[in-house]
């Protein structure tokens, strides 16, 4: 056990992890040189197309005789989930920081995941092969971070693979298996073991107990296998065949097969204290077995289960229609089975009058439902309308009773209301001292407010606070065109806040269209109601009379807009009496109204709702 080292690698988005990790598979000779090709661990179509990491990955390599467990992490901040129970998997996390861009927003968040985790920390600057490379100016930030000394900062390459192995050098340096410093202080040993008194981790501490335990930190639902688990073995032992019980869910399953992952599925006789691996079993669905779970023996049970995860829950919700409602069982099924492989997702089915059947389905951000979407597109073959994404708000009813709704259409009657919370974050945005102004504008723009400004070098750490719903429009784009592209963030929730928080909804010819009600701050109200009746305007055809387009709180209209009456003769083109063709064309006219939503007397092409409702 003193031979393994477990490992994980965890930058800001694009700072070169995987890149790096294909090099220590190079390395360590882990993959032929044929079978490599760029970002290997990066498996999924998307991820290769997008060119970047989704789903952490582990893969088990050999370096002088040690066998070296690493885990690649995504850096997006939606898959920061993935982060912490790679993180809770391992002892080491080395931090790649891009030599051209320094220290970003996740860098951070990484960096307080990784303390919170009591891990040694390998810091390194990647991209030195860059013209624009600042290694000293990044050093000093991530001294300045992390109280290291200059000399422990490994400067690599990714791309030409300089250094690579001075960082497996320095992992295999670290202390063995349950062993960190004991100062309780990050340390960032860049390679030299601390000489100072070890002492364990309680939660990866093996205590030395005949019982088994593995703590699940991933696991995923293979067409052909079944539920397959990533384990990191705390205790004990894990043997193929043998009989698994997980302790929080309480169900008993065979391991049909234990072995590592190289990164392909390489089969062992058992996985052992310290290890890293995969188990396939007969379960039918992850729910049997959720990561965070812990994994026992039935013939010799555990006491106490692994310190689990803390559950994540999706606060972006967005409505997802098949074009043609018949593809609304697949789009049901695609998402159930997607579902199986990623612990954060929720769905409920959701009938709106316009878009007929559908699902409501929760995300941990936007990059988060863009993924969903293309994939359920993708691999499943599904043609969507996705509206555009909100939060999700607690109601707290009159009589104490507090209700969750997904969608401002399910929101009670205002007098039976006491209050209206939202989600609130609290986040940070890193970026060059020189522009914090247009930063704490746009801050509070958003309704938000900053908490701390604080410096690393030459950089400029805010903290802030603001409605998670003001950050799902266009935040991230006014925050990129305020700094240049200089600034990066980073975002967790923070709760839910009450505030003065109503529904506006949208009248055609006095008929109100449930499907595009939207919940807002009553200060932002009046704007919203203004551009989406305008928009209305554009894309609703001018009808026989005069239509008007109104959007109101309650029975108050705060906006409003009129579109001309017309009257569009599909027959006046014809001069001759062919009374076949214009019957023709008259039932062409019917077939296309169709399509058509009534609404009052007012017909109304479904393209101009999926206009409306869908995300740009
Ligand atoms: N010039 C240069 N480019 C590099 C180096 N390392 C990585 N890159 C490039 O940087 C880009 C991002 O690399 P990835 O390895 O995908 O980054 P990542 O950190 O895994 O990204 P995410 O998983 O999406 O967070 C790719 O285009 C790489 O080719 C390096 O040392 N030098
Ligand atoms: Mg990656």
């Amino acid at each position: 056990m003193d031979k393994i080292r477990n490992f994980c690698i965890i930058a800001h988005i694009d700072h070169g992890k995987s890149t790096i990790a294909d090099r220590m598979m190079e390395l360590t000779g882990t993959v032929e040189k044929r079978e490599m090709k760029d970002q290997l661990l990066d498996s999924m179509e998307l991820e290769r197309e997008k060119g970047i990491t989704i789903k952490l990955t582990p893969v088990t390599m050999h370096w002088k005789g040690y066998t070296l467990n690493l885990i690649d992490t995504p850096g997006h901040v939606d898959f920061s989930y993935e982060v912490s129970r790679s993180l809770q998997a391992v002892e080491t996390a080395v931090l790649v920081v891009d030599a051209t861009q320094g220290i970003q927003a996740q860098t951070l968040a990484n960096v307080y995941l990784a303390l919170e985790q009591d891990l040694t920390i390998i810091p390194v600057i990647n991209k030195v092969d860059l013209p624009a490379a600042d290694v000293e100016g990044v050093a000093k930030q991530i001294i300045n971070l992390l109280g290291c000394r200059r000399e422990d900062i490994i400067e690599t390459s990714g791309k030409t693979g300089y250094n690579v192995d001075k960082i497996l050098d320095a992992v295999i340096e670290t202390a063995p298996i349950g062993f960190r410093a004991a100062s309780g202080r990050p340390v960032a040993t860049g390679g030299r073991r601390s000489s100072s008194p070890c002492q364990a981790p309680d939660s990866l501490k093996p205590t030395g107990a005949v019982s088994t335990r593995a703590l699940i930190f991933d696991s995923y639902f293979d067409d052909y296998r079944g539920v397959v688990l990533y384990v990191r073995v705390v205790d004990g032992e894990i043997l193929k065949n043998s009989e698994i019980l997980m302790m929080a869910a309480g169900t008993k399953g065979l391991a049909l097969e234990v072995g590592i992952l190289t990164p392909k599925m390489s089969p062992r006789d058992k996985l052992s204290e310290g290890e890293i691996g995969y188990i396939v079993t007969n379960l039918k669905t992850t729910r049997e077995a959720k990561v965070g779970d812990t994994v026992t023996l039935v013939k010799a049970p555990a006491e106490n289960a692994l310190p689990g995860y803390k559950n994540v829950l999706p606060f972006v919700y967005a409505g997802f229609f098949p074009v043609s409602n018949d593809q609304y069982k697949e789009l049901k099924e695609a998402i159930e089975k997607l579902a199986l492989s990623d612990s954060a997702l929720r769905y409920e089915p959701e009938n709106s009058p316009v878009l007929g059947f559908g699902l409501r389905i929760g995300f941990l951000g936007l990059l988060h439902m863009d993924i969903i979407k293309e994939r359920l597109e993708r691999e499943f073959n599904l043609d969507l309308i996705v509206t555009n994404p909100s939060t999700n708000y607690e109601v707290v009813m009159n009589n104490g009773e507090v209700r969750e709704i997904k969608s401002a259409a399910d929101l009670p009657d205002a007098s039976e209301i006491k209050e209206i919370r939202e989600p609130w974050v609290k986040g940070e945005i890193i970026l060059p001292k020189s522009m914090i102004g247009n930063v704490l504008n746009l801050i509070n723009e958003k309704r938000g407010h900053q908490t701390n400004v604080s410096y690393i070098e030459d950089r400029a750490v805010i903290d802030f606070e603001a409605p998670m719903a003001n950050l799902l429009t266009d935040f991230y784009d006014q925050l990129k065109s305020a700094t240049s592209g200089y600034a990066s963030f980073n975002y967790e929730l923070a709760g839910y806040r009450a505030d003065d928080l109503v529904r506006v909804d949208f009248l055609v010819g006095g008929h109100k269209m449930d499907a595009l009600s939207v919940m807002a701050h009553r200060s932002e109200a009046d704007g919203i109601g203004r551009e989406v009746t305008k928009k209305l305007k554009e894309v609703i055809p001018r009808q026989n009379w005069e239509v008007a387009l109104q959007a109101a709180i309650g029975a108050r209209v705060i906006a409003r807009e009129t579109i001309g009456a017309y009257r569009k003769d599909v027959t006046v083109k014809i001069h001759t009496g062919d009374r076949d063709r214009k019957a023709k064309l008259l039932e062409k006219q019917k077939r296309g109204k169709a399509r058509m939503k009534r609404f009052g007397k007012i017909d109304i092409p479904s393209e101009a709702f999926t206009v409306m409702l869908k995300r740009d």
